[in-house]
């Protein structure tokens, strides 16, 4: 497969981190695992910076872990000239660079990368092709998952021992967590806290003092309203907030490799959006999702698919309460959070967390799969 060369992504950034954190993450895989030559024009450096901050949002043009990172403005003129285009989340290229596409001899093979959902009809539309109505070209719709049957999920070949040295190594924890800005306490469950404003992240800081001691790692600019009206002070990095057994920790905002490291040593991931859901399923930990809220609430139809699909070979009791509590922390109405059944469910959710990662682990990586799908599609000059 080496005449498959190069490759050019596409992302425009509707909001918060996921859209460049998944362009980044399949940009750095495509070329360090792949080994393609990689382009990533990105209409918002600032929110990629945020992740990789030794990135200057000033530059039209620069190199990133391996790839070249562009500024996509509307004077921008990307070179096509390669063998793969991504469009990430169907955030439409324009007109000139589709007509430069299909001015070419061999017009590179044309993805739109989708969005994880583990909703059935995803497996239905994976892969499908779109012809354009005007050129000779087709764009294909690319769908991570959860099954064989779709493109899988992004995970690095360096992603199981930085796990294993996380859950495992109690020197390297112990450093981690002193990096952090805190002394790792055995007795207490250790909580990492990631999702958005509408969380009821009061009902949560009530019930994590209804059992025993909880630490809970909450990054630097999440659910700022809310913890500022419960504790009566603005949080900042590094502070300690405490209420009864329950102690929050301002943790930086972590580059992505840490962010995982931190999945890695938690008890309990509250994770958000799509690329924190994957990153927490790699930490094989258990993991209570927040879906990324849609109008008319489709997101909770996301959520129940995702639930039934994760938890289906979990120990019964323990997935029943694991989905009545994630159904609770997406309801849209304030509601009560059965916290110390879900702490009591612990060892059957944690040894479930870390089966359903092996599962996962035999499905083609998303990044590879690309590759083979796009390469089995692209044509020769002769054809
Ligand atoms: O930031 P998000 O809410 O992104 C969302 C979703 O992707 C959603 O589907 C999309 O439509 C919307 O944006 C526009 O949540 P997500 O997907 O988890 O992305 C967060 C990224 O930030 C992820 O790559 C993990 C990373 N991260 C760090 O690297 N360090 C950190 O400290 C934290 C908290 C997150």
């Amino acid at each position: 497969m080496n005449f498959f060369r190069s490759a050019v992504i596409f992302c425009q950034v509707i909001d918060n981190y996921g859209d460049a954190g998944v362009c980044w993450r399949l940009a750095r895989q495509l070329a360090q695992q792949e080994k393609l030559q990689v382009t990533l024009w990105i209409d918002n450096v600032q929110a990629l910076q945020r992740l990789r901050p030794h990135l200057d949002p000033t530059l039209a043009m620069q190199e990133c872990d391996g790839f070249t990172l562009c500024r996509w403005d509307e004077h921008s003129v990307p070179n096509v000239e390669v063998d793969m285009v991504i469009e990430a989340f169907g955030c439409r290229l324009p007109s000139a660079t589709i007509t430069a596409m299909a001015a070419m001899q061999t017009p590179p093979v044309w993805i739109n990368l989708e969005y994880l959902s583990a909703e059935k009809w995803v497996e239905q539309s994976h892969g499908l092709p779109s012809p354009h109505p005007q050129y000779a070209l087709t764009k294909y719709f690319y769908f991570p998952g959860f099954s064989q049957a779709t493109g899988g999920l992004l995970k690095e070949s360096f992603v199981d021992s930085n796990r294993s040295v996380m859950n495992n190594d109690a020197h390297h924890r112990r450093a981690f967590a002193q990096r952090l800005g805190f002394m790792l306490d055995p007795q207490s469950t250790l909580v990492s806290l990631f999702c958005y404003p509408a969380a009821p992240v009061h009902a949560l800081l009530d019930a994590l003092q209804t059992g025993t001691p909880v630490t809970c790692l909450i990054p630097e600019g999440v659910a700022v309203d809310q913890l500022t009206a419960y504790f009566s002070t603005t949080p900042k990095v590094g502070m300690q907030l405490q209420r009864g057994v329950l102690t929050c920790l301002i943790t930086p905002f972590l580059e992505p490799d840490d962010f995982d490291r931190l999945l890695a040593l938690c008890d309990v991931n509250f994770v958000r959006g799509e690329d924190s859901l994957v990153r927490a399923q790699w930490a094989a930990k258990p993991l209570v999702w927040q879906a990324y809220p849609q109008a008319e609430a489709v997101h909770l139809d996301k959520l129940q698919s995702f639930l039934d699909c994760y938890l289906s070979d979990c120990d019964a009791h323990a997935a029943q309460i694991m989905q009545q509590f994630a159904r609770a922390w997406n309801a849209e109405q304030s509601t009560e959070l059965d916290w110390s059944s879900l702490q009591a469910q612990l060892p059957h959710l944690q040894l479930h967390a870390l089966q359903w990662c092996g599962h996962l682990s035999f499905q083609t990586e998303l990044a590879q799969g690309l590759v083979r799908f796009a390469a089995e599609r692209k044509q020769t000059p002769s054809q």
